[in-house]
């Protein structure tokens, strides 16, 4: 069993992951952005695993189908190319109808976390995030060998001894499939077709966030995917819950002007609060849509935008860590995650005012009298 970088740490320190200084100006070159092509990268990846054994690769907590998608290539080349055993883990739970449907259709290997001994893998991967991002659910004691993700750079990403992170690239899923072109496997037909549905999901179609390199790894998975699943896939059948969310939100959702915000209560499943915020971004003349909703001890926030001057991202940010929650994102896309274990039910009422209040300054609204949607 290998000892990770950064050591361990006794929990009452700052959880900031120590690193020797030699190892970290070796990797403060490595891998910014297009600045390598994929086959160098991919080599460097394989090189650094195959001196391990086991590997752990983490997708983001209640996973989206970019991250199960990359989480589950980057096992597969890692088996293959690495001769690394590969499981592909994640926190909270998968909830959205389709992000089921894709792991239950394409029998996809993966496993909650709560199965995982994180001291029996060598090798720690995460994809989709990154150690700093706070959505995911690898403990503070450990830090990941490889970290590949799409979103915008932070800091201790490159603490990694392979990072490939960074925008303005769609999908996670594009950087695994570039990884398989380069290395010139043959692609099984179930993972073509997760990766393929995967950029489909994260750029929208292809219509939001989206590079050339997104299109054209869309365009090389195609040919390879099964239709059928990908049919089966993004027309699942629905649960009665679905139906009941949404009569919940379409009651309760409030226009600010240019802004339409929805307080769903609790909800079955935190990966539906993302849904709810794009489905409102189709009502007519919407610059902002913001919905959340409790979850077990959490409030979940999902924040879309049209106007490209604003970064979504950056605004959930500084309206949730401001209170002690974590959050991601970028230009027209967000998510958040706030706690509020313990808090009683007059107490929770009242953050939530406060929290939409926070958001409308954000936002730039004057409006303080909603409208109601229905
Ligand atoms: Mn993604």
């Amino acid at each position: 069993m290998k000892v990770h970088l950064p050591m361990r740490q006794p929990p009452d320190e700052p959880q900031k992951p120590r690193i020797r200084p030699e190892v970290r100006a070796a990797r403060m070159t490595l891998y910014p952005r297009g600045g390598e092509s994929p086959r160098a990268k991919l080599d460097r990846l394989i090189q650094y695993a195959r001196s391990h054994e086991r590997a752990l690769i983490l997708t983001h907590d209640n996973p989206d189908p970019d991250s199960i998608a990359a989480g589950v290539a980057l096992a597969y080349l890692l088996e293959k190319l690495a001769g690394v055993e590969a499981i592909v883990a994640y926190g909270g739970i998968v909830g959205r109808a389709e992000n089921r449907a894709l792991i239950k259709v394409l029998k996809l290997p993966v496993v909650p976390i709560a199965r995982v001994v994180f001291d029996d893998y060598d090798l720690i991967c995460m994809v989709d995030t990154q150690p700093e991002q706070g959505n995911h659910s690898l403990p503070a004691r450990h830090f990941p060998d490889v970290v590949i993700d799409h979103h915008p750079e932070r800091p201790d990403s490159h603490l990694a001894p392979i990072a490939d992170v960074g925008g303005p690239i769609g999908a996670t899923s594009t950087v695994l499939a570039e990884y398989f072109r380069a290395s010139g496997l043959k692609v099984p037909a179930g993972l073509a077709t997760a990766l393929f549905y995967g950029i489909k999901a994260d750029t929208r179609d292809l219509g939001r966030q989206t590079t050339p390199t997104d299109v054209d790894a869309y365009l090389w998975l195609f040919p390879m995917t099964d239709k059928d699943a990908l049919g089966a896939i993004e027309h699942p059948l629905l649960p009665e819950d679905y139906f009941r969310l949404y009569h919940t939100a379409i009651e309760r959702a409030q226009v600010y002007g240019e802004v339409v915000i929805c307080d769903l209560g609790t909800i079955y499943t935190p990966d539906m609060v993302a849904e709810i915020a794009e489905r409102f971004m189709y009502l007519e003349d919407m610059k902002w849509s913001l919905a959340f909703a409790q979850y077990e001890d959490a409030l979940f926030f999902s924040v879309r935008t049209t106007d490209r001057r604003m970064n979504a991202g950056r605004l959930i940010r500084e309206v949730i860590e401001a209170r002690g929650g974590s959050a991601g994102g970028h230009g027209t896309m967000a998510g958040a995650r706030l706690p509020v274990k313990g808090l009683g039910a007059a107490a929770n009422r009242k953050l939530r005012e406060e929290v939409v209040k926070d958001f409308l300054d954000a936002f730039g609204v004057r409006a303080r009298k909603p409208k109601k949607l229905v």
